[in-house]
């Protein structure tokens, strides 16, 4: 039972003690932006922003030496961290920190230095834009503006990871009257928008970003005029042309894996992965790019017929490094990223043969 309610009260405990502007993460997939700006918008409601949003993208981690490194210099009084998982360790140090977040966490059961509010263990799971759109609910109920003109943004999470009608069956509530009232083509061709300009090699959220902050309903996305509009417009395209490869190359089997490889600049494996487990319904389909990081191979797994992705994959894991991310994200929807070598004693430790192989 996914309780919205709870989950809304909770963050605002969390943030009782915090300053004005927090920083804000957020992932850079539909999701995750649309959970930053909800965050972003309702906390300036609360007199509490808006802080920085910094986008947690490709290759990166919201816990890496690197990012720590910049917030460090930009020293924010407070984080909100969301849909970037939840891990062990503090992200910044000393600064009091709220994990949103819907992924099957990497620690238990709470992490250290930070509050965690995770919707992964419920039925149906939340996504983190529904858990931001809470805490606006939450707020609300406070006495500050309500939060209905924010409610398609709470929509483009669940739509982005289920398609609509999954997402009308798992919240009807939600969906029911978002649906009636933009169409479901206008949430779609939104969500499809928005996830398109991370995936180009010269990607950057940036620019979804910006509209959501902005934009007062889906429509505003998909038929708007100015620069932000196009630049999603003109990924959609590229990313497109990038599919065509993968499109045409047969899928490689061992055992109950197809795999399906490439070689391209643009974040394009969960959609080649997705794509193909329409045609394979007993598989779990693999798909690889070699493409997009010098010496690493990032890989989403999806499948129709195997529930627990993540389990499936643990079972089958490669001795692990350092700089490797395998099996992270949800039961559903996971893959990795992971260095050359381990790949190759993945695919190796799975039964495929050399032409799997990344050089
Ligand atoms: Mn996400």
């Amino acid at each position: 039972m996914t309780d919205l309610a709870a989950h809304g009260a909770a963050f605002v405990r969390a943030v009782a003690g915090f300053g004005p502007e927090p920083a804000i993460l957020c992932h850079d997939d539909a999701d995750g932006l649309s959970a930053g700006a909800i965050f972003g918008r309702a906390l300036d409601r609360a007199g509490l922003g808006p802080g920085e949003i910094r986008i947690v993208g490709r290759g990166e981690s919201a816990w890496s030496s690197t990012l720590r490194d910049e917030l460090v210099a930009r020293r924010p009084g407070d984080l909100v961290v969301t849909d970037r998982g939840v891990q062990a360790g503090a992200v910044l140090p000393g600064v009091p920190t709220v994990l949103v977040d819907h992924h099957v966490p990497h620690s238990r059961p709470e992490p250290a230095g930070a509050i965690g509010i995770s919707g992964h263990a419920e039925e149906p799971v939340p996504t983190s834009s529904l858990l931001a759109f809470a805490y606006a609910m939450a707020l609300s109920t406070a006495g500050s503006d309500g939060p209905a003109d924010l409610a398609w943004l709470a929509g483009i999470g669940p739509v982005g990871g289920l398609g609509d009608r999954g997402a009308s069956k798992d919240f009807p509530g939600l969906l029911g009257p978002l649906l009636e009232t933009h169409t479901a083509k206008a949430l779609r061709e939104a969500v499809s928008l928005v996830n398109a300009p991370r995936r180009p090699a010269s990607g950057g959220a940036r620019p979804a970003l910006r509209l959501l902050l902005k934009a007062t309903a889906p429509v505003d996305i998909v038929e708007g005029t100015d620069p932000d509009a196009a630049r999603l417009r003109d990924a959609r395209a590229e990313v497109k042309a990038a599919l065509d490869a993968p499109r045409s190359v047969p899928p490689l089997f061992a055992g109950p894996v197809a795999l399906i490889r490439c070689d391209s600049p643009c974040q394009i494996h969960p959609l080649v992965a997705q794509s193909w487990t329409g045609r394979l319904r007993r598989q779990v389909v693999v798909g690889a790019n070699a493409g997009l990081r010098p010496g690493f191979v990032h890989f989403a797994a999806r499948s129709a017929a195997v529930p627990d992705l993540i389990a499936f994959l643990q079972e089958r894991a490669p001795p692990l490094g350092p700089d490797d991310q395998f099996a992270q994200g949800h039961r559903r929807a996971t893959g990795g990223q992971v260095r050359v070598q381990t790949w190759n004693r993945f695919v190796a430790g799975l039964g495929f043969g050399p032409e799997a192989q990344v050089p």
